[in-house]
């Protein structure tokens, strides 16, 4: 028997919910491996950086090949090949920086966070270079995600990262009111005449939206809260494990090793 395509993925991250509700979507079958992104750095172990020299979940190994980016795999999930409009919906997504909204509004509200996660990224950037030196074949890929630590821990400087918030803040509504534009016409799906990709990545970044606490922008926009209503109706919302909000008990039992998958 073949094996099933194996997705490495953490529950609360926005990319593996994209990889979740694709495959969920297509109705594509597979085995899910937890990876602990956030405590024990599973992302950076050499093993997983064998299969993902990117360091990030999700990454989807099928018999033949690996996906190591959730448009890659959302594409496949949905056996599509984007159109124009289509991929000028999935280019805005993924120009946007989505984690400088989260952690930008985090650290924005909260003056702990705000000396401790810098603190923790720059642990996070050292243990890299010790990686990179205990491992020769695999230090460039170390040196080249060390410089991506670098350059978040001067994005959240405490002196910037207010200013970025609010920057991420408003580009964020801005595509909400681009959103609302597009679907004010009564189009149940972004690009008709069917669900797609589109409908895919969009749905997670309002998941988003309200769990970053932006919410209540939805019901401010008709058409967004009605599209907003009818994909979270889809029985892959739910199947995907879509969070809306910070599900602190599943994060910690994520950790210490209950409910994995
Ligand atoms: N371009 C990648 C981005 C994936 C990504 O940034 N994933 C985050 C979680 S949402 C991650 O793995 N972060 C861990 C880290 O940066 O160390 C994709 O679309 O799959």
């Amino acid at each position: 028997m073949l094996a099933l395509p194996r997705l490495y993925h953490t529950p609360s991250s926005y990319y593996s919910m994209i990889a979740r509700l694709a495959l969920a979507e297509g109705g594509v079958a597979h085995e899910r491996v937890f990876v602990d992104i956030h405590f024990r750095l599973g992302q950076q172990q050499p093993d997983y950086v064998r299969i993902n020299p990117g360091m990030t979940v999700p990454t989807l190994v099928l018999a033949d090949r690996l996906l190591d980016q959730s448009r890659d795999i959302a594409e496949f999930a949905l056996k599509a090949t984007p159109d124009t409009e289509t991929k000028a919906w999935l280019d805005l997504h993924y120009g946007f920086p989505i984690e400088e909204l989260t952690f930008g509004r985090i650290l924005a509200r909260n003056p702990v966070a705000r000396i401790m996660i810098p603190k923790r990224l720059a642990a996070i950037r050292r243990q890299l270079l010790a990686h990179a030196a205990r491992n020769p074949d695999l230090a460039s890929v170390y040196e080249a995600r060390a410089a991506v630590f670098a350059h978040r821990i001067s994005a959240f400087e405490p002196d910037a990262v207010i200013r970025l918030a609010e920057r991420r803040r408003a580009e964020a509504l801005g595509f909400m009111d681009r959103l609302e534009q597009t679907l004010g016409d009564g189009r149940a799906v972004l690009v008709p005449p069917a669900y797609g990709v589109a409908d895919v990545v969009w749905t997670v970044f309002l998941a988003r939206m309200e769990f970053a606490g932006l919410g209540a922008e939805i019901p401010r926009r008709p058409a967004l809260a009605r599209y907003w209503r009818a994909m979270q109706a889809r029985p892959s919302f739910a199947a995907a494990d879509i969070w809306t909000k910070l599900h602190v008990g599943r994060l910690i039992g994520g950790i210490v090793g209950f409910g994995r998958g």
